[in-house]
């Protein structure tokens, strides 16, 4: 085989190679893994409650992986859960449904109570950041929220939660983020199970987190330019 040859071979299985390579390290399933956040005409009130119209369309994302055990959890009594989420003016806007057999919310510890983990990664670095951890317990009143969460509301007794990110130009077509959530369930005063939305496989010890992607099915017309604008020029 002259030299040519060899070197083409050997560029041809490293082009063989290099997608498991890349595959392999991002964890493979993760790559089709990703959330579409929609742009809506009119953003949701954030008031734990589920009944603005966009939520009707919004495609839930099922909180279903296990994080110990890297399985998926069949439904049960015990945890059911799915998160949506749309994007409007700067905001990202997430609804959260929740069914637990126990809701455990008096303690002083939140690893002894239920709560939520929810991790942002704004600047799409595909790792998850401390910075970017919020822990939200259920139910409570939300205290100082750390920045860009600008809001957490509860309804139904724990059931059905709104929460807003102000992501100010990060929150523009095409674009993406990372976005993890997962449910930290107590039973009995023990934590009993960690639930997330991710792919099957995944569990707490990945780093990496799943995209979402902000969408944009349909651009607005002139009309409603015109009429956003004149509504902006309306407030002064
Ligand atoms: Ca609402
Ligand atoms: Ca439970
Ligand atoms: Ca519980």
């Amino acid at each position: 085989m002259s030299l040519n040859k060899q070197i083409i071979v050997i560029i041809s299985f490293l082009l063989m190679i290099t997608p498991y390579a890349l595959g392999h390290v991002m964890g493979g399933n993760l790559q089709n893994f990703q959330y579409n956040a929609e742009l809506v005409p009119v953003a949701p009130i954030v008031d734990g409650y589920l009944d603005d119209p966009v939520w009707e369309k919004a495609i839930p994302g099922k909180i279903e992986q296990d994080l110990t055990t890297g399985e998926r959890l069949p439904e049960s009594s015990d945890f059911t859960g799915s998160f949506a989420a749309v994007w409007r003016n700067g905001f990202l806007y997430v609804a959260i449904k929740l069914i637990d057999d126990q809701i455990e919310t008096r303690q002083k510890k939140l690893l002894r109570q239920d709560h939520l983990i929810i991790y942002l990664d704004p600047h799409h670095s595909g790792e998850k950041d401390d910075l970017y951890r919020f822990e939200i317990p259920i139910q409570n009143g939300t205290g100082v929220l750390k920045s860009p969460l600008t809001r957490v509301e509860w309804g139904n007794d724990g059931q059905t939660c709104e929460l807003s990110f102000r992501l100010d130009n990060i929150a523009r077509k095409r674009n993406a983020v990372g976005f993890a959530i997962a449910y930290n369930d107590v039973d009995n005063g023990q934590l009993r199970r960690k639930i997330a939305w991710a792919p099957d496989g995944y569990t707490e010890e990945h780093e990496y987190i799943p995209d979402l992607v902000f969408t944009a099915r349909i651009e607005p017309t002139k009309q409603q330019k015109l009429i956003q604008w004149g509504r902006i020029k309306s407030l002064y």
